[in-house]
């Protein structure tokens, strides 16, 4: 009896949701860095073995939107929970408070007829002993809301602790069925939005807080060529979108170092996705909030 179904991840910013998809897929298919709100839109890990193929939703983390980019993530979140076979619920063992983030999903989920399993990431870095409270702590809450975990799995992504538990708890609720998708598919994000994602997360995790945030990477060209010596070669030109001229400069760094370690961290890591050499070209470009103009938040828009 083969089942397959959709499964959303659901949580935080910062849970550990993409780095779950990624251990599961077996390939990095979204980014993940120690920054909240890394994730912009949803992104589909397929993941399919004898016994089954799940289809696992990885979703922007649950915040209060302050512009048109925050309420279209909302969106996605949205439309991910609904009509789903399996909602996995991520919270973060080292942050155990329910604040109004976190009442906000369960509320959303509570009366869902879709089953929803508790997983508390990040246990390996909290004692054994603190694990049943955090429980108890979410239990109580979702039961004031009318819901009911149908699992609670604690696990650790960066351990690979519990991650087969939280596989077989997933399988139990999958509706028998056949392959959603052909058997080598692992994700449905295109190579260009990859390589989009992968200059906004060295972006992410060199520079501070508000700089990355507020930048957006769109790919220009994306041209594979063969080179005088027969070699395959990808000419990528890529814009870094970014809210104000000081920005721009934090980017671009003192002579270009900046701009040149986002660069050489990105390349090496595209040439891997792709197998081929890669010359890359960044262009810096102010754009003032382009957060809530729609013409700069088409990708977003498409994912809801
Ligand atoms: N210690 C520890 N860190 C983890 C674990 N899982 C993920 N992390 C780290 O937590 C941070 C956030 O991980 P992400 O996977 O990007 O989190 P996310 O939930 O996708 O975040 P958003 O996309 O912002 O919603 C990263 O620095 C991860 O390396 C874990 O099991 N243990
Ligand atoms: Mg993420």
């Amino acid at each position: 009896m083969f089942k397959s179904g959709y499964i959303t991840i659901v949580g935080k910013p910062n849970a550990g949701k993409s780095s779950l998809v990624n251990q599961l897929v077996g390939f990095k298919v979204a980014i993940t860095t120690p920054k909240p709100q890394t994730t912009r839109f949803n992104i589909k890990g397929i993941i399919t073995n004898e016994k089954s193929q799940m289809v696992l939703i990885d979703t922007p983390g649950v915040h209060l939107p302050k512009d048109k980019l925050g309420e279209y993530m909302m969106k996605n979140v949205t439309t991910a929970i609904s009509s789903v076979d399996v909602i996995v619920y991520m919270v973060d063992a080292t942050k155990p408070t329910i604040d109004q983030a976190n009442e906000t999903i369960m509320e959303n989920i509570a009366n869902l007829k879709t089953k929803t399993i508790l997983c508390i990431n990040k246990i390996d870095k909290i004692e054994k002993e603190k694990i049943l409270k955090i429980i108890s702590i979410y239990q109580e809450y979702f039961k004031t809301l009318g819901g009911t975990f149908a699992e609670i799995v604690p696990i650790s992504v960066l351990k690979k602790d519990g991650i087969s538990i939280l596989v077989e708890c997933i399988e139990k609720y999958l509706p028998e069925g056949k392959m959603l998708y052909y058997e080598n598919e692992i994700t449905d994000i295109t190579e260009r939005e990859l390589v989009e994602e992968i200059i906004r997360e060295k972006a992410l995790n060199y520079l501070d807080e508000e700089v990355p945030h507020g930048i957006k990477v769109e790919v220009e060209k994306f041209k594979k060529r063969k080179t005088r010596e027969k070699q395959s070669i990808y000419d990528i030109e890529v814009n870094i979108l970014c809210l104000r001229n000081s920005h721009k400069g934090i980017i671009i760094g003192k002579n270009g170092s900046m701009l040149k370690k986002i660069g050489s961290a990105a390349r090496e890591d595209i040439e891997n996705l792709l197998g081929d050499k890669v010359n890359l070209k960044i262009w810096v470009k102010v754009r003032e909030n382009w957060q809530d103009n729609d013409l700069y938040l088409k990708n977003i828009k498409e994912k809801i």
